[in-house]
């Protein structure tokens, strides 16, 4: 027994916003858990001050399944990203918070190590095909095996997932959403061109991932696809928004190109009939939008029935808290495939100094008892909350579109 003794929710911006949870026991032991909703920050910092922390205190910081299906089943209103992301948090503190009392990495609390570490990609992002192509060959000589490629769409303005950043690609800006002009004709002529340049440029042992950023219908994502067959990509994610899981079985019949999907899902129930009809090959929900390490474990365990393999979320609006949940998850699941990786910039990671590292293209947790993140409070209190947004996107007519 160690009962929970306070709990408090820390907002900071050091570069961009993270709301982190951070929960105390009477045996002074602390853990910490990601609470990040991009572009909705302080809806989960509300749901887990206004309504979770008082239900927390005096429970017994151990029992962290029952603690989830309290959070869960008791709320009434189940699912959606702000309530998944406030279980989230409090389930990452939990098992924070049992691996320093245990004086274990997490990882070894779920299984022990199932790899010697986390294969990530990265970002290649470049306003035309060769600046991709060159950020791609810099990612290579650091030496990771795989790397999302993405360009700018010539006639296209401005393209998600390409920024004037170099190194910290980070797309939620201003205090009103940036409006952004899609074209799918365009994108698509375009695309299949980048993977050509980039096999001939990058060769064939580096594993090239893209994202669609779910723009497509299904026969668009079919015929993208078909495509990019030739290129062999490790995978081709978000083809098409997924809340109609179903529309994934066009896409199946028509390519071989792997698909990846899951981002934006928050519980199992969101990639159940993916997952079992063998819709998808890799599910990318993530810790902090999918209920947790202990949720997540569920999904891993559904997908591993149907040889679908994990490839969770990373981007930088994940906070190193979350990235280290995710290590330790990755480390341990037995169908693990990749683990998406965008380095957070030197302020955030002054915020959150962490033992997790990255060498030869694989990250490893390391072996701090618990998640192996701090929070230094002090820095964080110098940077204040700043209202972002994500950028809403339309088509060349002004009809509102996907982002
Ligand atoms: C990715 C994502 C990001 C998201 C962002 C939203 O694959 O990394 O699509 O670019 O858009 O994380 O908050
Ligand atoms: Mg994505």
């Amino acid at each position: 027994m160690s009962r929970i003794t306070a709990a408090r929710v820390v907002v900071t911006c050091p570069g961009r916003n993270f709301v982190t949870l951070r929960i105390e026991t009477e045996d002074g032991v602390y853990g910490l858990g990601d609470a990040t909703l991009n572009g909705r920050e302080l809806a989960v910092a509300s749901y887990l001050t206004d309504h979770v922390i008082p239900c927390l205190i005096g429970r017994d910081a151990h029992r962290i399944e029952d603690i989830w299906q309290y959070l869960y089943k008791g709320a009434y209103w189940r699912r959606g990203p702000v309530t998944m992301s406030a279980i989230a948090a409090v389930d990452m503190a939990l098992w924070d918070i049992k691996g320093k009392i245990a004086g274990l990495p997490v990882y070894q609390l779920l299984g022990g190590a199932s790899r010697e570490g986390c294969m990530v990609y990265g970002h290649a992002n470049g306003t035309d095909i060769e600046e991709t192509i060159d950020r791609a060959q810099e990612l290579v000589e650091q030496g990771y095996k795989a790397v999302r490629l993405q360009s700018g769409v010539p006639g296209i303005a401005t393209t998600y997932g390409v920024s004037g950043e170099r190194f910290y690609y980070e797309p939620a800006k201003g205090s009103l959403p940036d409006e952004t002009v899609w074209s799918t004709s365009k994108y698509m002529n375009h695309v299949p061109k980048l993977f050509a340049r980039g096999r001939e440029a990058l060769g064939w042992d580096v594993h090239l991932l893209h994202d669609v950023h779910h723009r497509l219908t299904p026969i668009e994502a079919g015929r993208l696809g078909k495509d990019l067959e030739p290129y062999r990509l490790f995978w081709l994610e978000d083809a098409t928004p997924a809340e109609n899981q179903a529309a994934f079985r066009l896409i199946r019949q028509h390519t071989t190109t792997p698909l990846a999907v899951g981002e934006i899902f928050n519980t199992i129930w969101d990639a159940k009939q993916l997952i079992e009809e063998q819709l998808i090959d890799y599910i990318r929900a993530t810790v902090v939008h999918a209920g947790g390490i202990t949720h997540l474990r569920r999904v891993a365990a559904l997908a591993d029935l149907y040889q679908v393999r994990t490839g969770c979320h990373g981007a930088t609006d994940l906070s190193p808290v979350c990235m280290a949940a995710a290590l330790h998850f990755g480390l341990s699941v037995p169908n693990f495939g990749i683990q998406e990786y965008m380095r957070h910039t030197p302020e955030t990671d002054a915020v959150f100094p962490h033992a997790y590292t990255f060498e030869n293209g694989l990250m490893h947790p390391g072996d701090a008892p618990g998640l192996g993140v701090e929070m230094d409070e002090e820095t964080a209190a110098q940077y204040e909350y700043k209202r972002a947004y994500l950028p809403v996107n339309r088509l060349e007519d002004g009809t509102m579109f996907n982002w």
